[in-house]
């Protein structure tokens, strides 16, 4: 399953072109690296990744670790720069921040986890490629106010709107608050990431303005869904600060929003192969800005 240059244009996985939603199987790996070649983590725990999309580890980083994140979390917060700042997207009351993106370059602190040898290593493992961060991002969730996020698979947006030809990039989320079931944890339907869910409606330019507040298009329609938890059920990703949560790019998640008192706030990295840089999007629609896909701006991680 090498992927040659010559067919990274092929669409292999349509969706949003207005054609009834249908399901098609994943065509590529889940773990890259050949079964004789010593991962980073246990055989067991990439034998979960791989039949699940999904693996939680827990104290991988230290508390002083994770003080020091949610220090940096906050100083972004307080930056009087955030307001015209497009990569601070707020909830729909335009008070809280929602997300806040491209925190890699946004901060010394945050550039130095991305590149944290306990992350790179086993996404390199598991990719089996140099690696790049495709895109970066704290999701805040707000206590009382956080709003969730609609089931999706964060390839079909990926390959859709940014022109990820295939399945070979992955998510890194640490919590830097504790997610409890009560404060809306990320939910993933195991087993999910070995089909593609594609979707109907076009997607609009610039859509993402209103997809980072609440996603609409992009979203797998519910009988497939039904279809999918039925078989497999769903999971929260209950977790502690300093924990990592990794999930194939194409796995199935979404998270209820936050009525609690308390902020749900991960950070997220997600790294894609070389070999699979982004070429044009697989939609009409332009293609989204830098701080959502990187394109122009793609340095392979040291
Ligand atoms: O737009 C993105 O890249 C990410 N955000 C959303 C709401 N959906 C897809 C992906 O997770
Ligand atoms: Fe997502």
């Amino acid at each position: 399953t090498e992927l040659s240059p010559l067919n990274s244009n092929l669409d292999l996985y349509p969706s949003r072109k207005g054609q009834p939603a249908k399901i098609i199987p994943r065509q590529d790996p889940c773990v890259y690296s050949d079964d004789a070649v010593r991962p980073p983590i246990s055989r067991e725990d990439i034998q979960f990744y791989q039949q699940n999309g999904f693996l939680i580890i827990k104290n991988v980083f230290p508390p002083e670790e994770i003080t020091d994140f949610k220090n940096e979390l906050n100083h972004l917060c307080s930056l009087s720069t955030r307001t015209a700042d497009n990569r601070f997207i707020l909830e729909k009351d335009q008070q809280d921040v929602r997300s806040i993106f491209e925190v890699h370059i946004l901060s010394k602190r945050f550039e130095e986890l991305s590149e944290d040898p306990r992350l790179i290593e086993l996404a390199r493992y598991l990719l089996n490629d140099d690696i790049y961060i495709h895109q970066s991002r704290v999701n805040y969730k707000p206590g009382f106010n956080g709003n969730g996020f609609n089931w999706h698979s964060d390839f079909e947006t990926w390959h859709t709107e940014d022109g990820m030809p295939r399945m070979r990039a992955l998510s890194m989320s640490i919590p830097l608050t504790e997610n409890t079931s009560t404060n809306g944890p990320l939910m993933f339907v195991p087993r999910s990431h070995h089909h593609y869910l594609s979707c109907t409606e076009q997607t609009p330019a610039h859509h993402y303005i209103d997809s980072l507040k609440e996603q609409q298009i992009g979203i797998p329609n519910p009988a497939n869904i039904s279809g999918l938890v039925s078989q497999y059920g769903m999971v929260q990703a209950l977790s502690q600060p300093g924990s990592l949560i990794l999930f194939d790019s194409n796995t199935l998640h979404g998270s209820n929003s936050n009525i609690s008192p308390h902020p749900r706030s991960n950070v997220f990295f997600v790294y894609n192969a070389l070999s699979n840089k982004v070429v044009a999007p697989f939609d009409e629609a332009p293609p989204r800005p830098e701080f959502l896909a990187a394109r122009r701006s793609i340095r392979p991680i040291p």
